[in-house]
């Protein structure tokens, strides 16, 4: 067993000093951090298709690394769900996240298909009764199949919505069953290629009552985790309805769910919509509507959804500033939704890339804590609006003053605004220090 990931003792923190690949230089999962254990302020998760599932196929070519869980029964997944346990376990990271997809064969019929994932949720209940690892968040995979190809609760025909919602109702259940702390939707295909084809209204309509009947279900079944849908704004289709955190924020609203549903932000997905990662995530929390994380970055040249290991800390320090100083993560997490490359062929390089991307995120984590903990960047924000603290001017904003009312204060005393530098670089600068 320990051979599949070619070593079978576990990483460890060894110092920022060490020079074993195979350690922790950062991530000291006991080390306290704005008082909580590292481990509890980041709560790390490894994703199940791209660490167990993806054996280097491209458009251009076809697998370059051969999985020993790879094959399509019930004895390969549950090969395959050993050898999650025993990666977490060489890793110490507590957590996974998984689609239904993942985890059991699709089987040759929709009741095939619930048998299988139900059976093999039971596998995975007794693995982590064992091993006391633990479900992040679960997903249906809603996106691969030819079936899927116009989307599945935006498609133009309601078998295939019927179906998804099946595999929707099944995923979550298997979720709540494993105890999991959130359910999340990323819509792979909720969008569009042309709308010479597509009847946009039509299609949000669908998506809204899907997300409905998803909440409407946790509640039934008393599942008390967080359903997150997941951002992103295109590809695989050419327009994807879930945009961006603020897209999906007004979609909520419309559909009245914003109080039932959260974001799950993923770094390079929120580059793909032309942000930065600390923009959606500090719009989440203005909105109140932070859930969790997908952490990984795209190459810097192609800016495409790359998914590779988050190894930069100077881009996290901002993410891990905005996610820190709104308060962290209650029921959400990190996960690793990161690949190896395709020419990574050596069974250990899983490991490294997971290595690589705590240790950044750490880096970034103790980094931003340190921000926090100065107050330098906060004191210079709420300076910069103290004038908004005087009741005189809160009551511009209380909606008891009008328009005209507002006017003539300035007839009453007249005021000349002076304009105050924002002082961009001496804060760049000052971000400097904590890099
Ligand atoms: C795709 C993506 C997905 C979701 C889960 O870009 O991020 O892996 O995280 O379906
Ligand atoms: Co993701």
């Amino acid at each position: 067993m320990s051979a599949l990931f070619g070593r079978s003792e576990p990483v460890v923190f060894a110092g920022a000093e060490s020079r074993d690949p195979f350690a922790y230089r950062f991530y000291d999962p006991d080390r306290v951090v704005l008082g909580k254990r590292l481990e509890d302020l980041l709560r790390p998760a490894v994703c199940y298709w791209h660490s167990f599932g993806y054996d280097g196929l491209d458009p251009f070519g076809g697998r370059t690394m051969s999985l020993p869980w790879a094959g399509g029964t019930i004895a390969d997944f549950r090969r395959k769900a050993d050898a999650v346990f025993e990666f977490l376990r060489l890793l110490g990271v507590p957590w996974f996240t998984f689609h239904d997809r993942d985890i059991a064969p699709e089987g040759a019929s929709l009741a095939e298909y619930e048998r299988n994932v139900r059976e093999m949720a039971g596998y995975l209940g007794e693995g982590m009764a064992r091993t006391g690892k633990r479900v992040l968040w679960g997903t249906a995979n809603l996106f691969y199949d030819r079936r899927f190809m116009a989307g599945a609760a935006t498609n133009p025909d309601p078998d295939v919505f019927a179906y998804g919602a099946t595999q929707v109702k099944t995923a979550i259940e298997v979720t709540h069953q494993l105890g999991g702390e959130n359910y999340v939707v990323w819509g792979g295909r909720e969008g569009y290629e042309t709308l010479l084809n597509t009847d946009l209204g039509r299609e949000l309509d669908q998506l809204g009552r899907f997300i409905a009947l998803l909440v409407e279900h946790k509640h039934r079944i008393g599942f008390k985790g967080t359903i997150l849908i997941e951002p992103k704004p295109q590809e695989p289709t050419k327009h994807q309805y879930d945009f961006d955190v603020a897209t999906v924020y007004g979609f909520l609203c419309r559909y009245g769910l914003q109080d039932e549903v959260k974001v799950n932000i993923e770094a390079a997905h929120a580059v793909l919509a032309g942000h930065s990662f600390e923009h959606e995530i500090a719009m989440a929390t203005a909105l109140g509507v932070f859930g969790s994380i997908d952490i990984n970055r795209n190459d810097d040249q192609s800016g495409w959804d790359t998914d590779q290991f988050p190894t930069n800390p100077a881009q996290l320090v901002m993410p891990f500033y905005e996610l820190l100083r709104g308060g962290g993560f209650t029921t959400g997490g990190l996960n690793f939704d990161a690949r190896i490359r395709r020419q990574s062929i050596d069974p250990r390089d899983v490991l490294l890339g997971h290595i690589g991307g705590l240790d950044g995120c750490a880096k970034a984590a103790i980094a931003a804590a340190a921000m926090i903990e100065d107050g330098a960047l906060q004191r210079f924000v709420d300076e910069r609006y103290a004038g908004w603290d005087s009741a005189e001017a809160r009551a511009m904003l209380s909606g008891k003053e009008s328009l005209e009312a507002i006017a003539a204060r300035l007839g009453r005393k007249p005021v000349e605004p002076q304009p105050r530098s924002g002082q961009q670089e001496y804060l760049e600068n000052l971000l400097l220090r904590y890099q």
